[in-house]
């Protein structure tokens, strides 16, 4: 617990370099090569991400976006009274504002982030604005996939709602997922809700732009996870030897990135050398999509169950309420 401005500060970072350096050497020492989507977000990164919700081919920040508005009141309804709003992976709070302007007397808002900055930074500005409601503001730092405490709020709640939005929760495995949200069950000591961003499995016409946009602004943020390893971890990565590939598995049902070896090379981390062939690829990420019963059994398999959907008329993306 720190001090910072006003707030109190729960800080569950690791010394963010040491599990950076170990999970950048661990992931490029398999077979087949992989990077943790996690470390995409360094300042660069989370600014082109900011830039990628924006792009005319990324629909879904805008589709949840627009389905959190038309049904805000509804989805107030549905959370409850006095309800405990925790957020995992908070960023830039802009889909918190419109959840949190409904709420029924929020007991607390308890947004959780790794960038440390950022984090307080956003919290200073919504405790700012609803100064008038008197919301209790109460940020963690933490990777929300490890350890953390949720904070006891001042007025006491048994309505304890995470909010994971954005589908990050399709950035896991479906077993990674069922592992998260039984973590999550356990970390409430109780009966809980989620209400949970889902990207909706749809046509590759649709889903493959979304990841190869023509401003190439996904390929720099996908490419930018070199130039974050070579500046914090001494790498000598050559950023113009690699290219960004999307594409939508759809036996697995995800989108899939890599960012390619456009040749035979050797490059280094710190003093490890690691060899690349031509064509060999790295995995930066996975998005997984989702049907109705795909979260359906997700959430069973946690002991949780769905309790509402909401989703646009197209049926590209879905917010969903479960509840445990
Ligand atoms: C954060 N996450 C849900 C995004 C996604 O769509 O999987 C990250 C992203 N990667 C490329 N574009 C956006």
């Amino acid at each position: 617990k720190t001090s910072i401005g006003p707030f109190t500060l729960y800080d569950y970072a690791p010394t963010r370099e040491d599990s950076f350096r170990t999970e950048v050497l661990r992931g490029l020492a398999q077979p087949k090569k992989a990077i943790p989507c996690k470390f995409f977000y360094d300042e660069r990164g989370s600014r082109l991400f900011d830039d990628i919700c924006e792009l005319p081919e990324y629909y879904p920040t805008r589709t949840e976006l627009a389905i959190l508005s038309q049904y805000t009141r509804e989805i107030a309804r549905e959370l409850g009274p006095r309800p405990l709003l925790i957020e995992l992976g908070s960023g830039s709070g802009n889909k918190t504002r419109l959840v949190l302007d409904y709420l029924d007397d929020p007991a607390a808002y308890v947004p959780i982030d790794i960038a440390r900055e950022h984090l307080i930074a956003s919290a200073a500005l919504l405790l700012d604005a609803y100064a008038d409601r008197g919301l209790e503001v109460l940020p963690v730092c933490a990777d929300y996939t490890k350890d953390f405490d949720i904070p006891r709020a001042r007025r006491p709640t048994q309505n304890l709602v995470f909010y994971f939005p954005g589908s990050t929760i399709g950035n896991l495995s479906p077993q990674e997922a069922v592992t998260f949200l039984s973590h999550l069950r356990s970390l409430a000591r109780g009966p809980c809700g989620l209400l949970v961003g889902a990207d909706l499995h749809k046509d590759r016409s649709i889903l493959e732009p979304a990841y190869n946009d023509h401003a190439g602004v996904t390929a720099a943020f996908n490419l930018n996870v070199l130039a974050r390893i070579n500046r914090e971890l001494g790498g000598d990565f050559a950023l113009d030897h690699f290219r960004h590939r999307a594409f939508y598995n759809v036996t697995d049902r995800r989108i899939e990135m890599h960012l390619i070896s456009t040749c035979n090379q050797t490059v280094h981390v710190g003093d490890v050398p690691i060899a690349f062939r031509e064509g060999e690829s790295i995995t930066t990420e996975h998005s997984y999509k989702f049907s109705r019963e795909s979260m359906a059994d997700i959430a069973s398999r946690s002991g949780f169950r769905v309790e509402r959907v909401w989703t646009d008329a197209q049926n590209l993306f879905s917010v969903q309420l479960l509840r445990s």
